[in-house]
């Protein structure tokens, strides 16, 4: 059954895979697993066709047959169990993995997340730069536990899995902050992520429509 999913018609980041997307695309090129992409400009996303599809109104959706799933945490959940790849076959080391799917949507995603907001939405407002401090150091008190927990380790348990997945798609978005850069084993974690074919591929793919110059070159 052919797998779509929806995109960007423009990413604002012009291809260097911080949309969220580019989990779906690495997650189906983890399990091997060939889709198409529907872009979608602004205007559409809010459109009722869009909507119904997504509700919030957003990118990326997944379809496959009479399937409509939103949210990539759901949707890299669903790849992973219907294909091989991002999964431990124990059923308790799938229960971990899924943990970390969680934490890295629940728990890291949402202190990165205030850092965008602050530093773009919110830019104008007086208390801004006062408040970029508090916002970072909420991140670093995240980055540091992971750090703790991944220690040495080339993955967060075990094999690489949907687990690492997320949270290195989580924390790329880091990288311009300077913040990942402060915990070595983080930011080397990251690269390990960046340098697997299944995530090449993902983000060749979203290059070629966001920024096709480069992507050729
Ligand atoms: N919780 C949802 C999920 O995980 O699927 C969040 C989905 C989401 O935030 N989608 C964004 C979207 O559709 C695109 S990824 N935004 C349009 C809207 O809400 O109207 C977020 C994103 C966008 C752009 C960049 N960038 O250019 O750097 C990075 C991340």
């Amino acid at each position: 059954m052919t797998i779509t999913i929806t995109a960007f018609e423009r990413s604002p980041d012009g291809g260097q895979g911080l949309a969220r997307d580019t989990r779906v695309r690495w997650a189906l090129e983890e399990a091997g697993q060939p889709y198409d992409v529907r872009l979608v400009s602004f205007a559409a996303m809010k459109e009722p066709e869009h909507l119904a599809r997504h509700p919030f109104g957003q990118i990326p959706t997944y379809e496959e047959g009479d399937l409509a799933l939103f949210e990539t945490g759901a949707i890299v959940f669903h790849i992973a169990q219907r294909h091989g790849g991002l999964l431990p076959g124990d059923a308790n080391a799938q229960a971990r993995a899924l943990s970390w799917m969680f934490a890295a949507v629940n728990t890291i995603e949402p202190p990165i997340l205030d850092l965008t907001i602050a530093r773009i939405h919110e830019r104008d407002k007086p208390w801004a730069e006062a408040r970029l401090p508090l916002v970072k150091d909420r991140i670093r008190e995240r980055l540091k536990q992971l750090s703790a927990r991944l220690g040495e380790a080339d993955w967060l348990d075990g094999a690489f899995s949907a687990g690492d997945l997320m949270m290195v798609s989580v924390l790329l978005r880091l990288r311009a902050s300077g913040l990942l850069d402060e915990y070595a084993n983080l930011a080397a974690y990251v690269a390990r992520g960046e340098a697997r074919p299944a995530y090449k591929r993902a983000f060749a793919a979203q290059l070629a429509i966001n920024a096709p110059d480069r992507a050729r070159s």
